[in-house]
């Protein structure tokens, strides 16, 4: 749909993002036969995270294979783990083929999303123009909102700035002298990317990363041949490395222990990448491995050990206009801070848009009663409002497209089902959700995430984890197969408001 198009005024389900989910949303409505649903896109194009993080060095942890969709398997994929350009080249490949762009338009943010009690219907602003849907579906997405560090004078810094999924590819860091606040999974990845160019690089670590070795390798031209037209090797592939990744599942859930041996792998990773006994003693992290997102490189600890890289671990305690000064008080000059310090992730921006019944935002109720949904889809007080990508679906050692699809096939069973009953507005029952989120953090405690010892985006400010999924992934795909109608009630339209005589 072009930008000078306007808007419909009225479709069945509207979709924000297009991302990985919500391109997989509007090809399964698609396959069904359907139009009449319409993709609001920020962006200029599809791909999400994907069309945003372009800095160098810009790779996937998750490997290449699980990381496409099971209807459209990727037989181009380059490398055992795919660099992002190949990843947006996917998705972008994906949404053509499969005639759905007519249906996005992109250039179009959502401002407002509130559920009309009585007409039953989701009215939605957006800054293009204005119009309702029955059914709302968010797959805008977790890592889609960049954070700032709020640290003092940090908007008083005179040289360039700018935040790892805003790239500025117009500025050349050539034989500037740059720092990177943030040792995440961002970081890591430009680190090693920009050392030579640089001609200083001063890395802020709040925080050690675990970091395991990159074991990543071109695939050969005979594997490529034979994805591309041997029927079952790609799938074969896929599924063996789906259910390796599954095996870290009880480590990081019940049995911390059984990752020693990766500990070990990270701790011989450090003495491999880093010949200075005091540089390795500042990467060791004090906390459980897995705690924090497990991270992999090969090129970042020997970046770490240049003469020409320095790892700052004494904290930042402010930025001046031509630098940074550290807790001890020393200032180190820069002509460019790059903000790796990820996003909002506990806080979607999303929910503060959104208005459910009796007038309560999706931000008030999250601060409420936490960032919560069941099944990670659906939110009691927010009729036909559906997650993909949701509060808990994530995960730290597989990929996200498993839990989209799994997602996906819930939503349409949901649509299937509204139609079938001849139902306008469903939500799942309070104490249904409820049962639900109590068994999740129940769950939790056993954790790497909520016991191993360390702070992360993972948890809201209650310390609670609200973003990750505790069990199996195929757990999830069976949980979300079919859609449970008797977890849902059916919400009855507001009667009209009363004139006073
Ligand atoms: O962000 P992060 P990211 N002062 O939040 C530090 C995915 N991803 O963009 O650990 C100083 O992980 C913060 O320190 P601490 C992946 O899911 C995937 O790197 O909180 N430092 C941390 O070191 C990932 O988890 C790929 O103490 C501050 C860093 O900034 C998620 O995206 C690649 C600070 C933030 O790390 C986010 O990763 C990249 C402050 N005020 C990302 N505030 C793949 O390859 C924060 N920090 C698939």
């Amino acid at each position: 749909m072009d930008t000078d198009q306007t808007l419909p005024t009225h479709v069945r389900t509207l979709v924000v993002g297009a991302g990985f989910g919500g391109l997989a949303v509007a090809i399964k409505l698609h396959e069904q036969g359907r139009s009449d649903f319409l993709v609001l896109e920020r962006g200029s194009d599809v791909g999400g995270t994907w069309r945003d993080n372009t800095y160098p060095g810009a790779a996937c942890d998750v490997p290449s294979q699980l990381y496409s969709y099971s209807f459209a398997l990727n037989p181009d994929w380059s490398r055992s783990f795919s660099p992002q350009p190949e990843i947006q080249a996917y998705i972008r490949k994906v949404a053509t083929e499969s005639g759905v762009l007519d249906r996005f338009a992109f250039h179009t943010s959502l401002t407002d999303a509130t559920w009309d009690e009585q007409a039953q219907v989701w009215r939605v602003t957006t800054d293009r123009g204005e119009l309702t849907a029955d059914v709302l579906v968010s797959a805008a997405g977790a890592l889609s909102d960049p954070k700032d560090p709020d640290i003092e004078g940090f908007d008083s810094f005179e040289g360039e700035v700018f935040h790892s999924a805003r790239w500025n590819h117009d500025y050349d860091l050539t034989g500037k002298r740059v720092a990177v606040i943030g040792t995440g999974a961002s970081s890591i990845q430009i680190v090693p990317a920009i050392a030579e160019q640089v001609a200083h690089l001063d890395v802020y670590q709040r925080t050690a990363p675990w970091v395991l070795p990159r074991h990543d390798r071109d695939y050969t031209a005979l594997e490529r041949l034979a994805f591309k037209h041997v029927p079952g090797v790609q799938r074969a592939y896929r599924t063996a490395i789906y259910w390796g990744r599954e095996m870290y599942v009880p480590a990081f859930t019940k049995w911390p222990k059984l990752a020693t041996p990766a500990k070990l792998m990270a701790l011989k990773n450090i003495e491999k990448g880093i010949s200075d006994p005091e540089l390795r003693r500042k990467v060791t992290p004090d906390y459980e491995i897995g705690c924090k997102r497990i991270l992999i490189s090969n090129g970042y600890y020997p970046a770490l050990d240049r003469d020409d890289v320095d790892l700052v671990t004494e904290g930042i305690a402010r930025v001046t206009p031509t630098g940074i000064v550290d807790r001890e008080g020393v200032e180190r000059e820069v002509d460019a801070i790059i903000v790796a310090t990820g996003f909002h992730t506990t806080d979607l921006p999303i929910a503060s848009h959104v208005t459910g019944l009796g007038g309560v935002t999706l931000a008030d109720h999250f601060a409420e009663h936490g960032m919560q949904a069941y099944k990670g889809s659906t939110v009691n007080g927010f009729p036909n409002l559906f997650f993909v990508v949701g509060p808990n679906t994530g995960l730290g050692h597989s990929s996200m497209v498993f839990m989209i699809e799994s997602q996906v096939a819930y939503v349409l069973d949901a649509l299937k089902h509204l139609e079938q009953e001849g139902v306008t507005a469903l939500q799942p029952r309070a104490e249904v959700q409820a049962d639900y989120v109590q068994d999740l953090q129940d769950r939790m405690t056993t954790t790497v995430w909520s016991a191993g010892g360390c702070a992360s985006w993972y948890l809201d400010s209650h310390g609670r984890n609200v973003t990750l999924w505790p069990r199996a992934t195929f757990t999830f795909r069976r949980l979300l197969s079919s859609f449970d109608r008797d977890s849902y009630e059916v919400v009855s339209p507001a009667p009209l408001p009363t004139t006073p005589q």
